[in-house]
């Protein structure tokens, strides 16, 4: 299996980072193919937690070569900063492989992804305040800032006053900022050129190679389907293409190359941000599954809205991203409850749906059709095969299976490393 692409099913925070690192062992090459330090990766090793953001997770596995392809807009303070983190904990990120064309985000985009959100008032998106989105936009404009402009002072100051041209002129007047200067830019980037060479490199090239001496390259997504710039829940999605796709465009590795795609969900659904959500809850069982599931934000401590699992979205996940199997993450939160519902359609002004409605505005009022599971009142934390599983449990996960369009080939138990049961 020498390409294999991790994406998110759901809105993110499915667990992706456990998943990237259980496979970590027998892969050589982790690729983060998009997004920037808007993720947010949890991963427990042992008596560790490590909270990344920027970094893939495959960072964490020895031996691994973590590469930061082209897709990815970089921070380069948070680069740094996560790599000392790191280093003074023991973890070797001396193999990180940086691509010359990834984007940079400054100080303009994150300053102008706050005001923008202010600006926006109720029709705030909100964005982890990275500078993501304008980054993004700046890239799909042709004024952005790549990896490879740092290393060259001339063509990097006429890009950046190129960028700032417009911003100063309009934007931050409109939002009444104090311009930026280009030179605060460029000096600020240049400050990072001389640690940042030996990590630059042609990754395409890189990947292409190792797939060709028939090594593993795992590729991790940064986010999620729903929240993906053209298959999510647009204009309530993060600006970077987070399904299987992705990793293609964002890596410069050919489409037929990826052999399996592997989808995580959450036994039920979180979601940070605005944006239609329809199996979101506002009472009791809402709360336990945010303090039991602990659903607060990695990057920015928001509390996450949470609801059931909704299986025409893990259907949609299996269709965009050509998903071959699913994990199935956190089914011991469920543990304790009498009855676990199960949205298996929508109801859209009286019109039943079975898969997720094309119009958002459908989507933003579509009721959920829920059929009611028991549930297993076991802890089954410890649990490490499918058979050790309780009865109602074992259903639950096929029941999902059936609905969902693809394998469940994994379920987690907990939030260790070794806390999955996997089915063979
Ligand atoms: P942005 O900052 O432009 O990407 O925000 C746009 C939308 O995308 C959502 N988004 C996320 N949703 C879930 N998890 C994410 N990562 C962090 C985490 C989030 C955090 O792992 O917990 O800590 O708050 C993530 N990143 C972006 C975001 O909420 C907007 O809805
Ligand atoms: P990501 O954004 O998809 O990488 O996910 P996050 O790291 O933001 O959120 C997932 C959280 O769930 C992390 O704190 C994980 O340690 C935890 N987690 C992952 N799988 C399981 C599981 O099966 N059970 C439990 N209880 N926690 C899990
Ligand atoms: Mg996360």
């Amino acid at each position: 299996m020498p390409a294999i692409v991790i994406v998110g099913a759901q809105w993110g925070d499915e667990g992706k980072g456990k998943a990237t690192d259980l496979l970590g062992s027998r892969i050589d090459y982790v690729v983060k193919f998009n997004g920037g330090n808007n993720a947010g990766h949890t991963v427990v090793v042992g008596n560790e937690k490590y909270a990344l953001h920027l970094l893939p997770s495959g960072i964490l596995t020895e031996g691994v070569t973590p590469v930061i392809s082209n897709g990815v807009v970089i921070d380069l303070e948070v680069l740094f900063s996560e790599l000392e983190a790191l280093s003074a904990r023991g973890v070797d990120v001396s193999k990180l492989k940086v691509s010359a064309n990834a984007h940079v985000i400054t100080h303009y985009h994150r300053t102008l992804d706050k005001v923008t959100e202010r600006f926006l008032g109720k029709r705030q998106i909100g964005t982890t305040g990275r500078g993501i989105g304008p980054a993004y936009a700046d890239k799909i404009n042709r004024v952005g800032i790549r990896i490879q402009d740092l290393f060259d002072e001339n063509i990097l100051r006429q890009k950046v006053e190129g960028a700032l041209d417009v911003k100063n002129h309009m934007l931050l007047k409109i939002y009444n900022r104090r311009a930026i200067s280009p030179d605060e830019i460029v000096d600020d980037l240049l400050s990072y050129t001389e640690r940042l060479r030996p990590m630059v490199a042609d990754t395409a090239l890189e990947l292409h190679q190792a797939l060709e001496r028939g090594e593993t390259v795992l590729f991790e997504g940064g986010q999620a389907t729903m929240l993906d710039v053209d298959h999510g829940t647009y204009p309530f999605v993060t600006s970077s293409n987070a399904t299987s796709g992705g990793a293609a465009t964002g890596s410069g590795v050919a489409p037929n190359k990826i052999d399996r795609v592997i989808a995580i969900v959450k036994a039920y659904t979180t979601r940070v941000g605005a944006g239609p959500f329809p199996t979101e809850l506002f009472d009791a069982s809402g709360e336990y599954l945010r303090s039991k599931g602990f659903e607060f934000g990695t990057t920015t401590g928001r509390p996450r809205r949470v609801g059931w699992y909704d299986a025409p979205i893990a259907r949609y996940a299996a269709r965009i991203n050509g998903v071959t199997d699913f994990v199935l993450t956190k089914l011991d939160i469920l543990d304790e409850l009498d009855t676990i519902p199960v949205c298996v359609a929508y109801d859209v002004d009286g019109v039943r749906h079975e898969e997720v409605p094309v119009s958002q505005s459908d989507f933003h009022h579509a009721k959920p059709i829920y059929e009611e599971f028991p549930g297993w009142k076991q802890d089954i934390s410890g649990c490490r095969t499918f058979e050790e599983l309780p009865k109602n449990a074992q259903d639950y996960v096929l029941a999902l299976e059936a609905m969902s369009g693809s394998r469940i080939s994994a379920i987690g138990v907990g939030p260790g490393r070794d806390a999955i049961v996997v089915r063979h």
